[in-house]
C-alpha cells in the first residue's frame, strides 16, 4: 500500500510539472545565409565548400567596398514555420573590419531589426537576441538589406525563448 501511495505520488508530481514544460518550450528555427530564394547584387553566395569554420557549404556576403555600394541589393529567403509567436532574432556573422559590423533584416515587411553594431571583428561570432519578430504559420519571408558593407552571414537562428544563447553552428531547420 506504502508503494502504491508513492506511484500516485510521482504520477501526480509529474502530471503538474507538464503544463510547466510547455510553457517553458523553446522553438528553434534555423536556415543557411548561403540560400536565398532570391539575391541582389552586391550581396552573393560565397561557397568554398564543407569548413568546421561555418555551416553549410558557405555563407552570404557584402563585399567590402568602403561602403559604395551600402543600401544596394538584398537577400530574400523563404521561412518555413510550424509554431506561430514571437521569436528572437539572431544570426552567425563575420566582420571584416570596423566600418561594417551590421546587418539589417525585415520580416515579414516589417521595419527593418538591426543585429550587430559590436566589437568583434575577423570572427565568426553570434549578435542578436534582443529584438523579437512576429512569425506566421506557413511562410515567412525574411530579407536581409545592405546596410554596411564587408559583412559576411552563415546562418540565421530563432527562438522563442530570451534566456536561449546560440553557441558555435546551430541544426538547420529548414
Ligand atoms: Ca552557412
Amino acid at each position: 500500500m506504502k508503494w502504491n501511495r508513492k506511484c500516485v505520488g510521482v504520477v501526480v508530481a509529474v502530471l503538474g510539472l507538464l503544463p510547466c514544460a510547455a510553457w517553458a518550450s523553446n522553438n528553434k528555427i534555423c536556415f543557411e545565409g548561403e540560400s536565398p530564394a532570391a539575391l541582389v547584387s552586391p550581396l552573393k553566395k560565397v561557397l568554398p565548400g564543407y569548413s568546421p569554420q561555418y555551416s553549410g557549404r558557405g555563407y552570404l556576403e557584402i563585399p567590402w567596398d568602403r561602403n559604395k555600394t551600402k543600401g544596394l541589393g538584398d537577400a530574400t529567403y523563404r521561412v518555413k514555420v510550424d509554431k506561430p509567436g514571437l521569436y528572437y532574432l539572431w544570426a552567425r556573422t563575420f566582420w571584416q573590419n570596423g566600418c561594417g559590423n551590421s546587418i539589417a533584416v525585415a520580416v515579414n515587411g516589417s521595419a527593418p531589426v538591426v543585429l550587430g553594431e559590436d566589437g568583434t571583428y575577423d570572427h565568426w561570432h553570434w549578435v542578436g537576441g534582443t529584438a523579437r519578430v512576429q512569425l506566421n504559420a506557413g511562410v515567412n519571408i525574411f530579407v536581409i538589406k545592405n546596410r554596411e558593407t564587408g559583412v559576411r552571414v552563415d546562418q540565421v537562428f530563432l527562438c522563442e525563448s530570451g534566456d536561449y544563447i546560440p553557441t558555435g553552428i546551430r541544426k538547420v531547420t529548414q
